[in-house]
């Protein structure tokens, strides 16, 4: 294994904008090389003989990690890695890890408070009372909406969706979820399709993965089961929704709100959703506090210095689980 004084002879690529504190541990330990954006045209012959690491910000396609032919490690920053493609590099027999646990509770809390933006509309009360239309017109109308007597169900109960479902249960909603397989020991009600759960609820909150199996997931079938007092919140990623549906959906009442956190191609949100007052936006802020984006930063390093010194990952996803060392 490698001693901790000689890791600075290991070169790591940095993938897109690091995050300050990323920036400041990565180059305390290793040689630090950098590209804007994960597009194998950017490696200098340099960079293609000498890289063993990548410290993922910003998406590492097949073609990057073939032009790396020393590629052993791709930390990826972030609980989701659908920009990385795990199962080319468990073929190429490079490890591939994440960052969970760490934003889990930082996430949850922002999921909480999408749901109350959405419903009570906590973002629009605001924006009344600095236009000064308190002062000049009274108060602002009483909502439609509450969460009183809500029924909550979850697409996606991980760990984020556990926690969010404990929160749910604090705020005296009912809970009830949907996964491929039902979890465990896990008390709510289970519901074997996304169809069976929208009809069950009149709250829906996405936290599954992206990826193929949720493509476009959350469709205009899902929504008309959801109903004229539903509300739907995505906290996981926007390309499991059909986004021309939802916006069609939250027009003509199909549903009654949304609030999304998360959108197909970020950072462009779809104008048909920006229109719409019944849909609170936020940014992909779910994790976005310093104290939880310095963790997620930590454990990259973490796993980069783990991988090189004690020859195993912290958190390998599960497509690379079984990978190992090369010749050690
Ligand atoms: P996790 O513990 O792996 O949970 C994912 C859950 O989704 C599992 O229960 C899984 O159950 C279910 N799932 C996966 N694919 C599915 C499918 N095709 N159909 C139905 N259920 C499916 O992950 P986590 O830590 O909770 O994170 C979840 C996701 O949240 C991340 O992947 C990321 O995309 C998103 N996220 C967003 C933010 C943000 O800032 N907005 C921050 C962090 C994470 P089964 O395998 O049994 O189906
Ligand atoms: C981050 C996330 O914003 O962990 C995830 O999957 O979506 C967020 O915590 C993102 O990964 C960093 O860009």
């Amino acid at each position: 294994m490698t001693s901790p004084t000689s890791l600075r002879e290991i070169t790591v690529l940095g993938v897109g904008g690091l995050s300050e504190q990323a920036a400041k541990r990565i180059p305390g330990s290793f040689t630090l090389a950098r590209i804007a954006r994960g597009d194998p045209a950017l490696v200098t012959p340099g960079m293609a003989s000498s890289v063993r690491g990548i410290a993922n910000f910003g998406g590492v396609n097949a073609a990057l990690i073939d032009a790396l032919p020393n590629l052993e490690i791709i930390a990826s920053f972030g609980v989701g890695y659908d920009s990385v493609d795990a199962r080319h590099a468990a073929t190429r027999g490079v490890m591939v890890t994440n960052t969970p646990d760490v934003l889990t509770e930082e996430v949850a809390d922002t999921a909480l408070g999408l749901l109350i933006n959405t419903v009570r509309e906590l973002p629009l009360a605001e924006a009344y009372l600095r236009a000064g239309r308190w002062e000049r017109e009274g108060a602002y109308p009483l909502t439609g909406a509450t969460l009183r007597g809500r029924r909550a169900g979850i697409f996606g109960m991980g760990r984020i969706g556990q926690a969010i479902a404990r929160r749910l249960e604090a705020f005296g909603l009912s809970v009830a979820y949907h996964n491929r397989r039902q979890v465990e020991g896990l008390a709510y009600d289970y519901h074997p399709t996304l169809v069976s759960l929208a009809e069950a609820v009149d709250t829906l909150i996405s936290v599954v993965p992206g990826g193929a199996s949720t493509l476009k997931a959350v469709d205009m079938t899902v929504l008309k089961a959801l109903g004229p007092n539903g509300v739907f919140v995505n906290i996981g990623r926007g390309t499991t929704v059909d986004e021309a549906a939802l916006a069609k959906a939250l027009a003509d009442g199909t549903i009654l709100a949304a609030g999304l956190d998360v959108f197909a191609d970020e950072p462009r949100v779809p104008k048909a959703l920006l229109d719409l007052p019944n849909a609170s936006l936020l940014p992909h802020v779910g994790s976005a506090s310093v104290h939880t984006r310095n963790a997620m930063a930590d454990l990259v390093a973490d796993n980069l210095e783990s991988w090189f010194t004690k020859g195993r990952a912290i958190t390998a996803v599960p497509e690379t689980a079984d990978v190992k060392p090369k010749g050690r």
